[in-house]
């Protein structure tokens, strides 16, 4: 088995070899899946990861737009449309300086498998650019949009790749995206996802990625006959996905010790209430600040500048940051104060040791392609309500969420359960996922 693993990722460093988030994610699913299709007649032979791992397409273009001052400005724009055999393209867009080929790769890939597992039918995707929002005004910020919008257009379409958020991009960026494309193409469709309420957005849409991820937490913990009442939660990020996180764990009555940004983390040993989760939202989306301004208010809490809030003790952790955020090192120092479940907000947050201590602890664990998937899985409802034309009502989309949220833990039990017991959720996952996209691309032949 070892032999097969190791061959197929030779090959793939061969062809990607300055990917590193790329690789890394590759050899997660291989780890998992291979095993399965060596034991699978029906996929052995066919070379079905190894196409997998090669996007359909990848796109990569020029932005040139104008700054306040009136300078030139030159940045990279991306769009890699992964794997469409069960849907359209779909998946978020970030606007971050760390963009590039590799980052989008991995993202794309790990998308194919989490909208295989949401049982809606979409392909994977990712795209963005290495544009900094940071410190930009409204202006500039829609100045970049349509530049962007202004070559992506020609790539996607609401039966072709249907583009959405992701870090950098919100709401507002969405709107400016969403202004071009239809000036362009003069047709108002669902082309995006994660739109405004009077322009074809869905309820629950911005809520979903933070709620789904709590929801699945609830489902884990189900398992031990436990819940998230009064449980101490550490969640990372101040951005979409923390916020809504934040929100759902309150309500299910945790309490919820820290938030953070790329500068550090806050802790309040008092518990971040829901008034406290408003500032907080006040701060980042409105006033766009960082996170050490929370103290400002708040000044019973710690600011904590440069560190990640793994190092304070909890019962339930949510990574809802970035990539590579959590490191073998602070998985133990989460263990040994007790953690009992990780379930992640963001792509990949957990580094691949980080993951095997959690697994050798046998705590859960969910990766973020299983416990994640309620943003685009909303992002799937909200592109059915437009081809509809209709809305459903708020608890009519967080019914469906939270079935949703269930389904994806049903499948990472049938396909991730061990002998003892133990729910791997990765190996669940990753076989869950690949089952529906591999089937469907045995069916379609080779294209
Ligand atoms: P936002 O842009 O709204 O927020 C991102 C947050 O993460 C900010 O607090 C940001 O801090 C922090 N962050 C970003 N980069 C870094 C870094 N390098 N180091 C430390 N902190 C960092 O993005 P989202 O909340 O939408 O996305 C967060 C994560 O969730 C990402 O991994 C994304 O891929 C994933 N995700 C998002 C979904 C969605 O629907 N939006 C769906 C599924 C997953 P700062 O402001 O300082 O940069
Ligand atoms: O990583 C993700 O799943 C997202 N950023 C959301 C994608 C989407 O199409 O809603």
């Amino acid at each position: 088995m070892k032999n097969n693993i190791d061959a197929f990722l030779d090959l793939v460093k061969e062809r990607n070899g300055h990917e590193p988030e790329f690789l890394q994610a590759v050899e997660e699913v291989a780890e998992t899946v291979i095993p399965y299709i060596v034991k699978h007649d029906i996929y052995y032979g066919k070379n079905i990861l190894l196409r997998m791992v090669e996007p359909e397409r990848l796109i990569s273009f020029r932005i040139s737009w104008v700054d306040d001052q009136g300078e030139i400005q030159v940045n990279r724009g991306y769009r890699v449309q992964m794997n469409s055999a069960i849907g359209p393209y779909k998946g978020g867009l970030r606007f971050h300086p760390t963009v590039n080929a590799s980052i989008l790769k991995f993202l794309a890939f790990e998308q194919v498998f989490k909208n295989s597992l949401t049982t809606l039918p979409m392909g994977g995707g990712k795209g963005g650019s290495d544009f900094d929002p940071k410190g930009k005004s409204d202006n500039e910020i829609m100045r970049f949009c349509h530049a962007f919008m202004s070559e992506l257009f020609r790539h996607i379409g609401p039966n072709t790749d249907v583009p959405a958020g992701d870090i950098g991009v919100g709401g507002r960026e969405i709107g400016f995206l969403f202004g071009m494309y239809k000036k362009l193409r003069n047709e108002f469709t669902g082309v995006l996802t994660g739109k405004g309420m009077s322009w074809g957005g869905s309820l629950i849409r911005p809520e979903a990625t933070g709620y789904g991820t709590v929801y699945f937490a609830e489902k884990m913990l189900s398992t031990k006959g436990d819940d998230l009442k009064s449980k101490s939660v550490v969640v990372s990020g101040s951005g979409n996905v923390a916020q809504f996180a934040v929100e759902k764990s309150l309500q299910l009555g945790a309490k919820v010790l820290t938030m953070s940004d790329s500068s550090g983390y806050i802790y309040d040993a008092d518990g971040i209430n829901t008034e406290k989760l408003a500032h907080v939202m006040e701060l980042k989306n409105v006033k766009r600040a960082r996170i050490g301004e929370y103290i400002k208010k708040y000044p019973n809490a710690e600011f904590v500048k440069g560190k990640t809030p793994w190092e304070v003790k909890c019962d339930i952790a949510l990574p809802c940051a970035t990539q590579n955020e959590l490191n073998e090192g602070d998985a133990n120092t989460l263990l040994s104060n007790g953690c009992i479940c990780v379930s992640e907000g963001a792509n990949m947050p957990s580094t691949k040791d980080a993951i095997t201590a959690f697994h050798k602890a046998k705590i859960l664990f969910a990766p973020g392609k299983a416990s994640n998937a309620g943003g685009v899985a909303t992002s799937g409802l909200e592109m059915t309500q437009n081809s509809l034309r209709f809305n459903w009502t708020r608890e009519e989309v967080d019914d469906k969420l939270k079935d949703i949220m269930s389904n994806i833990h049903d499948s990472c039990i049938e396909y991730g359960k061990e002998e003892d017991g133990y729910i791997d959720y990765v190996k669940g996952a990753n076989i869950a996922g690949f089952v529906k996209v591999a089937d469907a691309m045995l069916a379609q032949g080779i294209v």
